[in-house]
């Protein structure tokens, strides 16, 4: 691992903002606490534990809702410029809609973002991070489009509150991700099979949503609170895996399908689908002896209303893979309309996680592409960071981020990317979905047998809060000095 550290001598921008990420489910506990309402992941983690690793829920996780003086301490200590969190949407609004507005729950919020400008940390809210109330699920969840009226209600209550404090603001956390959970039963919650069908409506719904928070906060929020307004998108680097022609082409597809689903109706100049999802997934379609597309029109009038509905483009990116052609998937299904074959390279390094092969510069190529394909839009990443089981060495880790952190500066310097911050998942370990505690990300460890739950520096915290204070990566051997003296 150590040859792939520190390629570079470039620094970070003066003004480029460091921070940590988490999200309210797998921080907060407190589950039913001063008036919380149930949400999905309530739900299926109760019904289900069988889907989670080791049969786990977040119902207390690393318990923030009572220890967040413990985040901010330790935010404090890496001397981080933001701090990524998520709102629970049944914390505030138990319900889901605004005819109940849980006094507890904004009291929360309203410490914790005192506390955060305090310290001198700017906070960023996540609207949503997978966590639907689970009274909307009942009436359908995100596939019914009803649920843009109950989201933009809701962000108004945010805006309203927060809004004051807040200056950064994503609407949705991988929308890519959470509407899996109405394509395929085990990949997230409310785990719905509808697999080619329900996801997409599920980003249909999702795509309105968010044009609908976009021009409330300009007609209604902007000029006074002046803040910003973004998407979270999660990507991975589809690369070719060999040279031939069909393999580049297929691998391009692959982006188009799992960035561009989200990515091409807001930030492209043309808006709308990409046209090659449009085109295979109503092919497929009229091939099963369908009247219509599985894939959800926009009018031109509403493709206008998405485009252009972002102050800029918040990103996570934790690794690769290869593509090539071939066929996977069910049928229908989103993965099998994308036709393609996926694989690793035996050399990526590792993770706790199956899905997280370690590949540094697949993070400056994707950076590259979406700067070439969306007009060089700001960048902010919202979450990038590695799993393994734990430990406090964790010299795993600290390669990581100094690895992908260089190409980030490569991705700056050389190629003029807009990369205008970077938030790390995460500031500490917590509830890893379907993977339970299992897999750990936080730069802090937390002890989840102490009722305490203390959060405790890793080594990676270190060299993080050296490279939040230097602007610079560490010298090549740093990691390596440094486990000596500690050892
Ligand atoms: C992010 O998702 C989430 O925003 C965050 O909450 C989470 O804790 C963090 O990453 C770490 O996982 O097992 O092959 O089916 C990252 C994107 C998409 C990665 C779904 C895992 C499952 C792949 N995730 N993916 S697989």
């Amino acid at each position: 691992l150590q040859s792939v550290l520190c390629g570079n001598n470039y620094s970070f921008p003066p003004d480029f903002l460091f921070g940590a990420a988490t999200a309210a489910y797998q921080i907060e506990g407190a589950w039913n606490v001063d008036g919380k309402g149930e949400n999905i992941w309530d739900r299926l983690t109760h019904d289900h534990p069988d889907w989670i690793a080791d049969g786990l829920s977040g119902d207390v996780a690393a318990d923030s809702y009572h220890l967040y003086k413990e985040d901010v301490r330790a935010l404090k200590e890496l001397g981080v410029n933001v701090y990524r969190f998520s709102v629970s949407w049944s914390r505030v609004l138990p319900t889901g809609g605004i005819d109940t507005v849980n006094k507890p729950g904004l009291a929360y919020y309203n410490n914790l973002i005192n506390e955060l400008l305090a310290n001198g940390i700017e906070p960023m809210v996540t609207m949503y991070h997978w966590d639907l109330p689970q009274p909307l699920q009942d009436i359908g969840g995100w596939p019914n489009l009803e649920i843009a009226n109950y989201f933009e209600d809701y962000a108004r209550v945010l805006f309203t509150h927060f809004g004051d404090r807040v200056k950064w603001w994503l609407t949705f956390n991988e929308p890519l991700s959470f509407c899996s959970g109405y394509g395929e039963q085990r990949q997230s919650a409310p785990g719905i099979d509808a697999h080619g069908i329900g996801d997409y409506l599920c980003g249909h719904t999702v795509l309105h949503s968010h044009a609908r928070v976009y021009h409330l906060y300009d007609k209604v929020f902007r000029k006074k609170q002046r803040g910003r307004v973004g998407i979270t998108l999660d990507s991975m680097w589809s690369q070719p895996r060999d040279g031939s022609q069909e393999s580049r082409e297929t691998a391009e597809r692959v982006m188009q399908f799992q960035l561009g689903w989200f990515a091409h109706p807001i930030f492209s100049s043309g808006g709308d689908y990409p046209s090659v999802m449009k085109e295979r997934i109503y092919n497929n379609s009229m091939k099963e002896g369908r009247t219509r597309s599985r894939l959800p029109t926009f009018s031109k009038k509403q493709i206008k209303y998405i485009q252009g509905s972002f102050d800029f483009f918040g990103l996570n990116h934790y690794s690769s893979f290869l593509a090539g052609p071939g066929t996977f998937g069910e049928f229908p299904s989103f993965i099998r309309d994308i036709g393609a074959q996926f694989s690793v390279d035996p050399s990526w390094p590792s993770s706790a996680s199956i899905w997280l092969k370690v590949v540094p510069w697949g993070f400056r190529k994707l950076l590259a592409w979406i700067a070439h394909e969306y007009n060089n839009p700001p960048v902010f990443v919202t979450e990038n960071g590695f799993s393994d089981h734990g430990e406090l060495r964790d010299a795993n880790r600290t390669t990581y981020y100094t690895s992908y952190l260089s190409e980030l500066l490569k991705a700056i310097h050389e190629d003029g990317c807009k990369v205008i911050g970077y938030t790390a998942w995460s500031l500490i370990d917590n509830y890893e979905w379907l993977r339970g505690y299992t897999e750990k990300f936080g730069l802090y460890y937390v002890n989840y047998s102490d009722p305490t739950r203390p959060r405790i520096p890793k080594d990676s915290s270190r060299v993080m809060a050296e490279i939040i204070r230097t602007r610079h990566l560490p010298p090549q051997n740093y990691v390596e000095e440094s486990r000596l003296e500690a050892d």
